[in-house]
């Protein structure tokens, strides 16, 4: 059985204001990640016009527009979205570990929750998968962690 957050119930987004920040490395691959978040948040409710998408060059900047997304105020959560496809050098183990460490660095200092959807795949065939394919769609099922997580913040602030 897949358990993804697709498999949580759904997700209140009304009154949500949500940044999609994007790398454009390996786009094939993260523009569909992107709708896929996109598509997720609009079912859950969230407006159209409180979604804003950001591109970045790759997952490693991921981290730092995350942040700037955050301190500009305007959002409640952000989903960060990239795709790092292991190739011949041990480059791919810095642009995973470096982008994976620093969006959770930003989430925990700032509080704001950031929907992880970092594909870190051996082979492109395994992204392909991911980003709407066989296993699912790892944008879409980032966007909806991202909504659990206010969701959960809420319940915890009894609000
Ligand atoms: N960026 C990715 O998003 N995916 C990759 O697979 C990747 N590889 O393999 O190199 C990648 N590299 C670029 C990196 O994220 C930075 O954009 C670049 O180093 C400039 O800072």
């Amino acid at each position: 059985m897949r358990v993804s957050p697709s498999s949580l119930p759904a997700q209140d987004g009304r009154n949500r204001r949500i940044a999609i920040v994007v790398a454009r490395f390996n786009h094939e691959i993260t523009e569909p990640l992107a709708l896929g978040a996109r598509r997720a948040l609009l079912a859950a409710g969230v407006a159209e016009d409180a979604i804003a998408t950001y591109h970045v060059p790759g997952a490693f900047e991921l981290p730092l527009a995350c942040r700037w997304a955050i301190e500009c105020g305007r959002f409640d959560a952000v989903v960060a979205l990239g795709a790092v496809i292991r190739g011949e050098t041990n480059h791919y183990d810095y642009v995973c570990s470096e982008a994976s460490r620093g969006i959770a660095d930003a989430q925990l200092a700032t509080g704001v929750p950031i929907g992880f959807g970092l594909l870190t795949c051996d082979t492109v065939e395994q992204a392909v998968a991911r980003a709407g394919g066989s296993a699912g769609n790892k944008g879409e099922d980032a966007a909806l962690a991202a909504l659990a997580m206010l969701g959960l913040r809420r319940q915890i602030d009894g609000a």
